[in-house]
């Protein structure tokens, strides 16, 4: 994992609310994680957040066919562990964010099949349990993302523009353009990228994804990281019942069971 960045990532990453890294894992990782990925997607079946007895996938529904979507493999996996919780990049993460913590929110395995529906634009962090203009997405082609297959794409800045308002991914691919109108002035830009290649992207930079025109999947594994510090904000998203009765608004939520720190400045500190 090439988590050595130049200042100039880090910097082109805090303007426009996303980067692409061409090259970020290596031939070998890339097997020995998508392989990973694709052990722990098929013990978890229909279920879709690991070591939840919630969110089970129907298979019918409009966003079920945006994407095969399953969760949090790394409590799972110990290979996508290793990689989506590493130290290494816990700290990169920091230094792009400007965060002194971080902890992982959820992963995700994220599938197109053969003719998937496109991912609407949207934000993440405002589905979250925290909200913070520090929050941070790694999303890593385990195949090639073309034009053809639904590549991510990006509106530069608007992560500057954006509340914590949102809409949820529907059939409109435009829906979060009446909440945000300024975001539709400004030009988004298509992140094709080579299996291995990565894009980081903060959770309120608008974000979607085209349809999978093809016969063939595109995969990517990513992953969702909260900052240190982050307090609940009532919504429950995929926490578990028996840790949000636990939970006030305002609380920090600082489960190492479910929300593992990554990297820490205080805790090397101490
Ligand atoms: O892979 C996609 O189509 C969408 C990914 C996404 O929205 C995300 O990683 O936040
Ligand atoms: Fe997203």
């Amino acid at each position: 994992m090439r988590t050595n960045m130049d200042q100039s990532v880090v910097e082109q990453y805090q303007r426009d609310g996303f980067v692409h890294v061409p090259g970020f894992l290596s031939g070998d990782e890339l097997t020995e994680l998508k392989s990973a990925v694709q052990d722990a997607v098929a013990a978890m079946g229909r279920r879709k957040v690991a070591g939840s007895e919630l969110n089970w996938e129907s298979g019918d529904s409009y966003y079920d066919r945006v994407f095969t979507q399953r969760l949090n493999l790394w409590r799972i996996s110990p290979t996508v562990k290793q990689y989506m919780l590493s130290p290494e990049l816990g700290k990169l993460l920091c230094r792009m964010s400007g965060t002194r913590g971080m902890r992982c929110w959820h992963d995700q395995a994220l599938i197109k099949q053969p003719f998937a529906n496109p991912t609407a634009w949207h934000l993440d962090n405002p589905y979250w349990s925290f909200h913070s203009q520090q929050s941070i997405s790694i999303w890593i082609a385990m195949e090639d993302a073309t034009f053809h297959n639904g590549c991510m794409w990006f509106i530069p800045g608007t992560h500057k523009l954006a509340r914590f308002d949102n809409v949820g991914i529907g059939q409109n691919m435009g829906d979060l353009f009446g909440l945000y109108p300024e975001m539709a002035k400004i030009d988004s830009v298509p992140v094709p990228m080579k299996a291995g290649d990565c894009s980081f992207h903060n959770g309120l930079t608008a974000h979607g994804a085209g349809a999978n025109m093809t016969r063939g999947t595109r995969m990517a594994m990513t992953c969702a990281y909260m900052p240190e510090g982050a307090t609940f904000n009532g919504n429950p998203n995929i926490l578990p019942p028996s840790y949000l009765k636990t939970l006030k608004k305002g609380d920090v939520l600082e489960n190492d069971e479910w929300n593992p720190l990554l990297y820490s400045e205080v805790a090397i500190n101490r």
